[in-house]
């Protein structure tokens, strides 16, 4: 049975979204903005899955800790996210670097992030914290995790999944007991432990945290005092509860939300281009493994008002086309060919054009006659006439940035550049 909406512990509960990395694996896609305002899936922003999750959930307060670049999170934020109502007892804080303590001193680390913002948390009169990474892609349901903390009597519980070993080394990770007790804990092991009986395999911290807020609050003063800290929840605070305290994991597959579309859990970093642009991509396949569209788990986000996709013949009788492709608003298709890609809001492309594999970012333009193959384009970037990208490697790399993949990635200043050497 459905417990009701006032025995939910999200109502006890706040939101505290991590937003402040750079994600400089992104390379020049995060040259403006933060990793958790890249954006994704046609309409939305990375940062848009972590609170989508949370209002889906059920939490009515949130905090958003930005550092790196924030101009372009906080406006997306101001406009797709300021409908809390504080009569209503909801909020949603921005929480930029630098403003709140005395000395005037960036977030350290994630943990500092917390610290230099208890006075608001206090202010939420909350019982349980859940601290969130904005920089994922996944759907899950945070009131289970909540209620497995809160049974369990833990002083931590923490959100993990299985990932392949050779990829652990850049998560913490962990070792459990029968009762999901973590009897173990190491940060970005070069070595990574896997799990008994799985060689393959390890298990890997998401980076995600329940607290009980007292717990927490005193820990991170103890925290701050303690010179020897990194104050990072993954390098000092977890593996501390877990040696002094009581330490649980959360099996993300106990509370993933699935359509009956998707096979199995869903969760991607998207920290690489090629890891961007094949989640991305793979949004086009005829049975993706990421449902964007389940009515029962809608990722909110800004969304401009546009005029719909429009598709059309050229003078020469060309048939403008998208086959296995997401093509937002206010794109017009013009006598050309795209296929399995993902046009967001607003992209033109002309006559004779063909696109294949194509991110094409709000904006983006490809002119008459233009060539893509497995091209990630940033925002408002123009290919000019007749270019081919993506058909030879060593012709791209002299402007663009190709990825360990093979993938393609062209901006605006990259294109800036080239049109002045030429
Ligand atoms: P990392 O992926 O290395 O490890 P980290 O760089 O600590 O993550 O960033 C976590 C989140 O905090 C990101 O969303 C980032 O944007 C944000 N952030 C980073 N520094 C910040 C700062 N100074 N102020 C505000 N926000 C900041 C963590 C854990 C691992 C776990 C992985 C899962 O430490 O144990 O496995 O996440 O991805
Ligand atoms: P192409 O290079 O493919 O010929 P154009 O930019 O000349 O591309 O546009 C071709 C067609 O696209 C126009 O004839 C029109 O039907 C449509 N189009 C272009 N701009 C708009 C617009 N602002 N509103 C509606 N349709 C437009």
């Amino acid at each position: 049975m459905q417990p009701s909406q006032s025995g939910r512990l999200s109502s006890q509960a706040m939101a505290f979204v991590l937003a402040g990395g750079r994600g400089s694996r992104l390379k020049e896609l995060t040259d403006t903005r933060a990793k958790p305002a890249v954006y994704f899936g046609g309409k939305s922003r990375i940062i848009d899955f972590a609170l989508s999750n949370a209002l889906n959930s059920g939490i009515r307060k949130m905090a958003i800790a930005t550092q790196y670049k924030a101009h372009s999170l906080i406006r997306h934020m101001q406009r797709g996210w300021s409908f809390f109502r504080a009569e209503r007892n909801e909020y949603l804080d921005i929480l930029p670097a630098s403003q709140r303590v005395a000395e005037n001193k960036w977030y350290l680390g994630t943990a500092d992030a917390v610290t230099q913002n208890i006075d608001i948390v206090d202010s939420y009169g909350i019982k349980y914290v859940i601290i969130l990474a904005g920089d994922h892609i996944y759907k899950m349901d945070y009131e289970v995790m909540l209620r497995q903390h809160a049974e369990t009597g833990a002083d931590v519980t923490v959100g993990c999944l299985t990932v392949p070993k050779a990829e652990a080394t850049a998560f913490g990770v962990m070792g459990i007991d029968n009762d999901k007790r973590i009897t173990s804990f190491l940060e970005k092991p070069a070595d990574p432990p896997t799990i008994p009986g799985d060689d393959a395999h390890s298990l890997a911290s998401m980076g995600i945290y329940v607290f009980n807020w007292d717990f927490l609050r005193d820990l991170l003063i103890r925290d701050s005092e303690d010179s020897n800290s990194s104050h990072d929840f993954g390098h000092d605070l977890i593996p501390d509860i877990v040696k002094n305290g009581k330490a649980m994991a959360h099996l993300f597959s106990d509370s993933c939300i699935t359509s009956g579309l998707e096979e199995e859990p869903y969760w991607r970093d998207v920290g690489t281009i090629d890891a961007f642009w094949s989640a991305n991509i793979d949004l086009t396949d005829f049975t993706p493994k990421l449902d964007i569209y389940d009515n029962s788990w809608p990722i909110w986000t800004y969304s401009e008002i546009t005029p719909p996709a429009k598709f059309i013949h050229d003078e020469a009788d060309r048939r403008g086309l998208a086959v296995s492709s997401l093509i937002s608003g206010g794109c017009i298709v013009s006598g050309s060919e795209v296929r399995n890609s993902l046009l967001f809001t607003g992209v033109r492309t002309h006559s004779y054009s063909a696109l294949e594999k194509v991110v094409a970012l709000p904006y983006s333009q490809v002119h008459r006659n233009a060539r893509l193959t497995n091209v990630v384009l940033d925002r408002g970037v123009e290919i000019p006439a007749g270019l081919v990208i993506g058909e030879d490697p060593e012709e791209d790399a002299k402007w663009f940035r190709v990825s360990e993949g093979g993938v393609v990635l062209v901006t605006k200043s990259m294109m800036d550049q080239r049109a002045a050497k030429l």
